[in-house]
Formats: C-alpha cells, structure tokens, sequence
C-alpha cells in the first residue's frame, strides 16, 4: 500500500518536472509566436505600411537604406544590419553619428536589445550590431543620423511574419 502511493507521488513528481523543463526549453518557440502576441492582442499589422527598406529621411536630408546582413529577418535571435546613408543627391555620408531606436507600436513596447553602430564601414556603409525581433508582427527601426552639424531622422517599418 504505502509502496504504491510512494509509486504515484514519484510519477507525478517526475512528470511535473518533465513538463516544467520542456516549457523552459519551449519558451524560446512558444513565447515570441503565441504567449507575447496573446498577452498583446494579437492585431494584424496596420494596412498601407510602407515597408520600403529605402526611404528619404524625415527631413529630406539623407537617402537611407537598411539591409540584414544574412538576408533574413530572424526571429529572436541577434543579428547585424548594415545602413546605407546618402545626401539626398546620392553622395555617400562618412563619419555620421547614428542613434539606433524602435518598437512595437501597436504593443507599446521598445527593442529589446539596445543595438548600436560599431563600425563606419566607409562608403557611407555602416554596420548596426544588435538588432533583435522577439516576436512576428509590426515594427519600426528608427536611425538618427548626425553628420556634418545636422541631424535627420528616419522611421523604417518592417513586418516580421
Ligand atoms: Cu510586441
């Protein structure tokens, strides 16, 4: 009798914890496709998104570019960008500071990384390390751009799916 029950208590102890790592080693695949949308509302993305990976900034000073470097747009994982700036008559910027920000609008959250610009690859190439989606759906990158005394801002919208 008392064997038995110790039999039962085991097997539930055991499961419980089979199911408690599996949801851990889960997490990385479930969170970001289906507990953060959940929680957020899962809302389509906005329509006539101009997801445009070139676009003027907001001033009209600079022509600017993004690529991810791999050609892919990762789900949750680190990955590299290079951002290509211009004038808005097509010379190359050098030596441009440039703030790396975005977000969910539609969540009302930020990055959740803090990706930076670490090298001026020269040609007005630069390359923005740290970027990360955690979840599917709408964002924004935004780049301000300080070069030669004058600062734009530039919104790219991007749909992860
Ligand atoms: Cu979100």
């Amino acid at each position: 009798m008392e064997k038995q029950q110790l039999k039962v208590i085991l097997t539930a102890v055991i499961t419980t914890i089979i199911v408690i790592v599996g949801l851990i080693v889960l997490m990385p695949f479930i969170g970001p496709r289906f507990l953060h949308p959940m929680m957020m509302g899962d809302q389509p993305a906005p329509s006539g998104l101009d997801t445009s990976t070139e676009r003027t900034s907001d001033a009209g000073m600079f022509m600017v570019s993004w690529s991810s470097d791999s050609g892919e747009l990762p789900l949750n994982q680190i990955h590299t960008w290079t951002l290509h700036v211009e004038t808005a008559d097509g010379q190359p910027v050098e030596g441009a500071t440039i703030l790396v920000d975005g977000g969910m609008p539609q969540h009302g959250h930020g990055l959740p990384t803090n990706p930076q610009v670490t090298a001026d690859l020269g040609n007005g190439d630069y390359r923005v390390e740290g970027m990360r989606f955690q979840m599917l759906g709408f964002w924004e990158v935004r780049f301000t751009i300080t070069a030669n005394g004058q600062s734009d801002s530039i919104t790219f919208d991007l749909v992860l799916e």
